[in-house]
């Protein structure tokens, strides 16, 4: 153990009773739930970059963190740096982690020192992960945080760093591929603009749109079994994202003739930014099958910009897990943190603390969606609502055209009449189980 953790010992279930801040009190991984077990269900990972990477800047100051492995430049301590982030794996005992390219390795003077760092540090996951349980849920690579990427990726005005973002891909996804990872990650960051007096939008949707099919082309060529997921972020840092939010990922995936091969990786903050509930773009993607995997770090309702915190709303994360759990739960997918501490908690004891309570949070939401699904209070409430379709006169109609309806409703054979939506009733209903 490093020394960065070193009074911290492996974090317990000791149940809703306990008073010790460093132990679960909803999260028992063997617990359960629905037939499997919560650990199961969960799937949580660590994500790299919030935990490790990230100093405590924020758009008005720099750093606020000193670790052992700052400044990150070297690779020595880009080894300190996994040594603690795997410690705090085997402290938290979640089953998986995620990364960037750019989180675990320092950048090199070109691609190829780059690389090189790279897959030393890929190296050094593969003998770590050998002795532990700990598996990696997704890969991804930084296109968004170097100066070359300023202008977008793939849909950079410039082929020459599309090239660069090709070759980028490629090697993250090797990676990922290497270490078992049940997922990659596309987040374009900078796939947008900063303004349409520049900027090419059809073209550079082509752009992405090709990048994409040669991203699931080499998929299939290097035989990885996992899923592609793009994750959708209205603006920020681009004025634009062109991946606004599920629905507009969903548009641009049938486009591109992507629908069976990509997925998405749904995040509560971003779906926030797009102005919609964690639960609408969930269910956008369960109604297309395009669910993936989800990224449980919320944004402040205040403040207009993406503060990644971690989850601490039993209610909202319930209505989320409720929807994952009725669409069959996570196949690939699972949940990451790609959450930050605030920049004012310094020590290492916030870290771990951050990701117990949001455990905690998570554990109580999914039990709740359970007891919901279980009780059957919303299906039936549905079932009700819709309980016109099911007639066969309705089945008939949809099946029929305009004119016949026109003639029927003519006839008088239609008379509709307004009923309760009730939806005090089921704010009521949900009250009861979080
Ligand atoms: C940024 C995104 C990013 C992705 C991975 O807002 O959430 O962290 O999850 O590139
Ligand atoms: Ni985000
Ligand atoms: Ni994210």
């Amino acid at each position: 153990m490093t020394s960065f953790f070193k009074d911290i010992a492996p974090i317990k279930f000791e149940g809703p009773d306990s008073t010790n801040p460093m132990a679960f009190h909803h999260y028992d991984p063997d617990e359960i739930v629905m037939g499997k077990r919560m650990e199961d269900h969960l799937r949580f990972a660590v994500a790299y970059w919030h935990s490790f990477a990230w100093e405590g800047g924020d758009p008005f100051g720099g750093q606020t963190f000193e670790r052992p492995w700052h400044p990150q430049d070297d690779m020595g301590r880009a080894r300190v740096k996994a040594d603690a982030a795997f410690d705090m794996f085997d402290i938290l005992g979640q089953p998986y982690f995620c990364w960037h390219d750019a989180d675990i390795r320092p950048e090199g003077p070109d691609f190829a020192t780059s690389l090189r760092n790279f897959e030393e540090i890929i190296a050094y996951f593969q003998e770590k992960m050998a002795t532990r349980k700990i598996r990696l849920l997704w890969g991804t690579a930084n296109m968004f945080s170097h100066r070359r990427w300023m202008s977008g990726a793939s849909t950079n005005p410039d082929p020459d760093v599309f090239a660069y973002s090709a070759a980028t891909v490629k090697t993250c996804m090797d990676a990922t591929h290497k270490l078992g990872g049940e997922n990659y990650v596309l987040w374009g960051g900078r796939e947008g603009y900063e303004t349409l007096l520049n900027t090419d939008l059809g073209r550079e949707l082509d752009h992405m749109g090709r990048f994409l099919n040669m991203v699931v082309e080499y998929k299939h060529k290097i035989g990885f079994k996992g899923a592609i997921l793009v994750e959708p972020k209205p603006q920020e840092p681009s004025k634009h994202q062109y991946d606004y939010d599920a629905a507009t990922c969903i548009g641009f995936l049938r486009k591109y003739g992507l629908e069976d091969e990509v997925k998405l990786n749904l995040e509560q903050g971003h779906a926030i930014l797009a102005g919609h509930s964690f639960e609408h773009e969930i269910a956008t993607a369960t109604a297309e099958g395009m669910l993936g995997s989800i990224d449980m770090n919320r944004n402040d309702y205040q403040s207009g910009w993406d503060t990644d915190q971690f989850p601490n709303n039993v209610p909202e994360v319930a209505l989320a897990y409720y929807h994952i759990l009725k669409s069959g739960g996570f196949a690939t997918g699972g949940t990451n943190f790609d959450a930050k501490l605030r920049r004012q908690s310094l020590d290492a004891e916030d870290l771990i603390a951050a990701h117990v309570g949001g455990m905690d949070i998570c554990a109580r939401g999914l039990k709740a969606a359970a007891a919901m699904l279980e009780d059957g209070g919303l299906e039936t409430a549905l079932s009700d609502r819709y309980a016109g379709w099911d007639t066969a006169d309705a089945k008939t109609m949809l099946d029929s055209d305009l004119d016949t309806i026109f003639a029927s409703v003519l006839s008088g054979n239609v008379a509709p009449e307004p009923r309760s939506g009730r939806q005090e009733m089921l704010e009521n209903y949900v009250n009861r189980f979080v």
